[in-house]
């Protein structure tokens, strides 16, 4: 992929915020100038926007933020992959060891990123590959709120990864990590159980959540529910065929 580096960014940076977008015109400029704001004095970072093949005026957008902050890159699909495949295209375009992901469409709120770096900074345990935000307080429809409970039950039970909700978006995690993983479409909801499979160790911190400003959500029942259910058949199938070999070489 061939990477263009804004002036500022001539040196990797501490950390890389990567943020999947399909349709988001209306919430670009806002989410730059949050992630600034929450970040700017806190340590060196780049915004990887991934715009997925938006209909709306959201590349235009992501054009006009460009001029007005360094720190952003942007990072056009063709045609929309989904979600999944976003979040990978700004993982393996970014820079940094360490990568947070949130939603373009600012429920997470970017002054939450600091509690993820805070946690991750004063943990002690070794294979630390994730701090995964949890949403306190989902601010969306009953409807949403239900399914979404129900999934999240059913994924910790079948998969025992010990996470209360892999909805949330807000994550930091290592970087190259990440780029290990088996890939496939809709694997954005199953990270911190992936994680586990390949040996790194999954925190979890408390995040607030917002409702949605503008535009529309993207999930239904039918691309949410369903593809959930034999997606998590597939990682479980994935969990139990796991080696994890500790390799030694003779002197
Ligand atoms: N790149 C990409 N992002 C998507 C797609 N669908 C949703 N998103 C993004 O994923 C985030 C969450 O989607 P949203 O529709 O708000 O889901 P909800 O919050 O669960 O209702 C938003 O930032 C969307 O822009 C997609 O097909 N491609
Ligand atoms: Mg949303």
């Amino acid at each position: 992929m061939e990477t263009k580096l804004p002036n500022a960014l001539t040196q990797a940076p501490a950390l890389s915020v990567v943020v999947p977008m399909k349709d988001e015109m209306d919430n670009v400029a806002p989410l730059v100038r949050e992630i600034e704001a929450a970040l700017r004095n806190h340590c060196t970072f780049e915004i990887v926007c991934v715009d997925d093949g938006s209909e709306d005026a959201t590349a235009d957008k992501l054009r006009a933020a460009k001029s007005q902050c360094e720190e952003l890159r942007v990072l056009e699909h063709e045609f929309c992959c989904g979600q999944s495949t976003a979040t990978r295209t700004g993982v393996q375009g970014a820079r940094a060891p360490w990568i947070v992901t949130l939603d373009g469409d600012l429920q997470n709120p970017p002054s939450e990123i600091v509690k993820l770096i805070v946690a991750r900074d004063s943990c002690a345990e070794q294979n630390l590959a994730m701090v995964a935000g949890q949403r306190l307080k989902r601010e969306d429809s009953l409807f949403k709120k239900l399914s979404s409970q129900i999934a999240n039950k059913a994924r910790s039970a079948v998969l025992g990864d010990g996470i209360r909700d892999t909805g949330c978006s807000l994550k930091l995690f290592r970087r190259d990590v990440f780029l290990e993983l088996p890939y496939f479409d809709h694997m954005h909801r199953f990270l911190p159980a992936l994680i586990q499979r390949a040996g790194g160790h999954v925190i979890t911190v408390d995040v607030e959540h917002r409702p949605r400003a503008t535009g529309l959500t993207k999930y239904g029942l039918g691309n949410r529910l369903w593809t959930g259910i034999v997606d998590l058949m597939g990682v479980l199938w994935l969990k139990r065929r796991a080696k994890q070999p500790i390799i030694k070489e003779l002197d």
